[in-house]
């Protein structure tokens, strides 16, 4: 078992420390545009009321820090998402996780950005390594990778294994440590393949046993288009926080997951002296 790697975020005033044997961080997924036609239409106007009130709700409820992604069609997204992630800064002071697939947005926004950042995302794709990842090491950001490439996402766990060696391996030639790569094994719907929660899983195994890098995920996909979302989502994001999990992209107001997550923290020995749970109990109480 390689040794657990730290990756440290920071925001102007805040240090958020990412690691195996420390309680999960939850990167807070809702400022985001696709599947939010009111979010999209006011991104449309440079209305950035719903950004702002998102990003205060989000960190209220637990987010550590706030994944932004401003990309809508026709947009102009590298003035969109500068604009996205100066009024984020406006109103928290948590690390952000720039979430885009543009090479002149990334710039914009990190150009902007006070403090060391989360690049969401680059992927094996040879355009995406050469665009992205001298960037990141420009603005001294740290970097997501996706376990995907030309070929799309591939279907057994060894593959998904190598994809994630060749981001790390290309990074650290530009001089970004593995320490600033976190790895998304990337999950897709239950619905559509019933071994494909299993694949992230095993994926997500291996990649902790060989690097000890961080890993994340946007969890719910796992059970798009079946019933009762939230049971099979709490149950799979312990099993991944097992797995090696440190930091899953989440709707932090979703109240089930957030507990799932302080349940599989403290099953895993990441609670010290259970006060984490005890506190988010106290604070249900109150609030019920
Ligand atoms: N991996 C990485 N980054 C990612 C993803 C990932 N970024 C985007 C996405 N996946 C994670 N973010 C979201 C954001 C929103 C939703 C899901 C994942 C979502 N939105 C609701 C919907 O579409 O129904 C809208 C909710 C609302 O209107 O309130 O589900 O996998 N690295």
């Amino acid at each position: 078992m390689s040794e657990p790697l730290t990756t440290t975020l920071s925001s102007k005033s805040t240090t958020v420390t990412i690691r195996r044997d420390q309680p999960t961080v939850i990167i807070g997924e809702r400022i985001n545009p696709t599947g939010r036609k009111q979010l999209q239409s006011a991104l449309e106007r440079k209305d950035f009321d719903i950004v702002r009130r998102d990003a205060v709700d989000q960190v209220a409820a637990g987010a550590a820090v706030l994944d932004v992604n401003a990309g809508i069609p026709d947009g102009d997204e590298p003035v969109l998402l500068e604009a996205a992630v100066r009024n984020v800064m406006a109103v928290t002071d948590v690390p952000l996780c720039i979430d885009t697939a543009d090479p002149e947005a990334l710039s914009a926004a990190l150009s902007v950005y006070e403090g060391k950042a989360l690049v969401n995302s680059v992927n094996g794709e040879e355009r995406s390594l050469e665009e992205m990842l001298p960037r990141v090491k420009e603005f001294g950001a740290a970097v997501i990778g996706l376990c995907m490439d030309d070929a799309g996402i591939p279907p057994t766990a060894e593959e998904r294994f190598a994809v994630a060696e060749k981001i790390i391996e290309r990074a650290g030639r530009l001089g970004i440590p593995a320490e600033d790569v976190v790895i998304d094994p990337l999950v897709l719907t239950l619905g559509a393949d019933h071994n494909a929660a299993k694949v992230t899983l095993d994926t997500i195994e291996k990649v902790v046993r060989e690097f000890g890098v961080n890993i994340t995920m946007g969890a719910s996909n796992v059970s798009f288009g079946l019933p009762d979302r939230p049971y099979i989502n709490t149950a799979f994001i312990a099993m991944a926080i097992h797995a090696g999990l440190t930091c899953p992209i989440t709707n932090p107001l979703a109240a089930e997951l957030g507990i799932a997550i302080l349940a599989a923290d403290l099953v895993m020995g990441k609670d010290e002296w259970t006060m984490r749970w005890i506190d988010a109990f106290r604070e249900r109480e109150q609030s019920a």
